[in-house]
């Protein structure tokens, strides 16, 4: 019998802006016996191509967390009490040297794996996706992956670069780690280089939802399109928080107008309540351009919704089915 989940101290207690930041208040990885859930920090931003400082993101992110509490009413659940989540500290990555970092990531991450835990990692740019899913599949299988973006990420090289934050899910596909039946990206928009970079996109294994899909046809037709291509697969989640307008997420490095609301992108998080959601993760979270926090708190909600949707839930009440919330 497993003890019962250690959360956050009592904030009637200890003030929530005392003492260095974990992810909610959370115990760290060496304070419990047991991590469902782990919080995991990549601090490497070596693969971004316009502006730098996603490196500083996981800090960043744990700081602005530091408000968000035990009971999540639109999920009706709490996250903390029924799985024990913790936050695992940081990668140490190679700065100058990508195949390595992509390695010390793809490591980290299995051994939390293997140990059990499901894994929420905060990046760090997207190029970090790639190891992680690396080490996902090597427990699950091909995953469905559903990437929340402003970008595709499925271009090919940047310089001859074949590691970057613009190419993951290209190399994700090319080494089989991705169900090309299931995976899609939604968020996108913006110009692009050319036409048929959605015809590569396509070929690689995705679907889309544009931002203007959104726009017109609303976040439920949205949500009813990602169950529709996920099904009860295993799925990753990949949230790139430029994604969200700049008006909501200006701390990034790769900005593009015309995005989602954060009320929008949380409310399509809590599809995976009830999906096969085997981990996750929020990106490209980049401080030095972020202001009043504005970034770093969207990107720790965004979060927590994710632990949320990972949390048991008590048997389904079938007479307690009507939840509009939920959607
Ligand atoms: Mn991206």
């Amino acid at each position: 019998m497993s003890p019962d989940p250690i959360g956050p101290p009592e904030a009637t207690q200890v003030p929530r802006y005392a003492g260095p930041a974990t992810f909610a208040r959370l115990p760290r990885i060496d304070q419990v016996t047991r991590a469902d859930v782990a919080v995991l920090g990549v601090p490497f931003d070596g693969g971004v191509s316009y502006r730098p400082g996603a490196r500083f993101g996981p800090g960043h992110v744990r700081e602005s967390s530091r408000l968000l509490r035990q009971y999540n009413p639109a999920q009706d659940v709490s996250p903390f009490a029924t799985q024990q989540v913790v936050d695992a500290g940081d990668v140490t990555c190679n700065p100058f040297d990508i195949p390595e970092a992509l390695d010390a990531v793809e490591r980290q991450a299995r051994e939390l794996l293997d140990g059990g835990a499901r894994l929420l990692t905060i990046g760090g740019d997207h190029t970090v996706a790639l190891p992680l899913l690396r080490a996902v599949t090597a427990r699950h299988g091909q995953v469905a992956v559903v990437h929340f973006d402003a970008h595709l990420d499925t271009w090919d090289t940047y310089f001859g670069a074949a590691y970057t934050h613009g190419t993951p899910f290209r190399r994700a596909a090319e080494e089989g780690l991705i169900d090309p039946e299931a995976s899609m990206h939604l968020g996108i928009r913006g110009p692009v280089y050319a036409r048929s970079d959605f015809d590569d996109d396509t070929r690689l294994g995705f679907s889309v939802v544009t931002a203007p899909f959104v726009e017109l046809e609303g976040v439920a037709a949205a949500v009813e399109r990602l169950r529709a291509r996920v099904g009860d697969r295993p799925v990753y989640v990949s949230v790139d928080v430029d994604v969200l307008d700049p008006a909501f997420a200006p701390g990034t490095g790769t900005p593009e107008a015309g995005g989602l609301t954060t009320r929008e992108l949380l409310v399509m998080l809590r599809a995976f309540a009830d999906l096969n959601l085997v981990s996750a993760d929020v990106v490209e979270v980049a401080p030095a351009y972020d202001h009043a926090q504005i970034t770093g708190i969207a990107a720790a909600h965004l979060g927590y919704e994710l632990i949320c949707a990972m949390a048991p839930r008590p048997p389904a009440d079938p007479a307690a089915k009507i939840q509009p919330e939920r959607a």
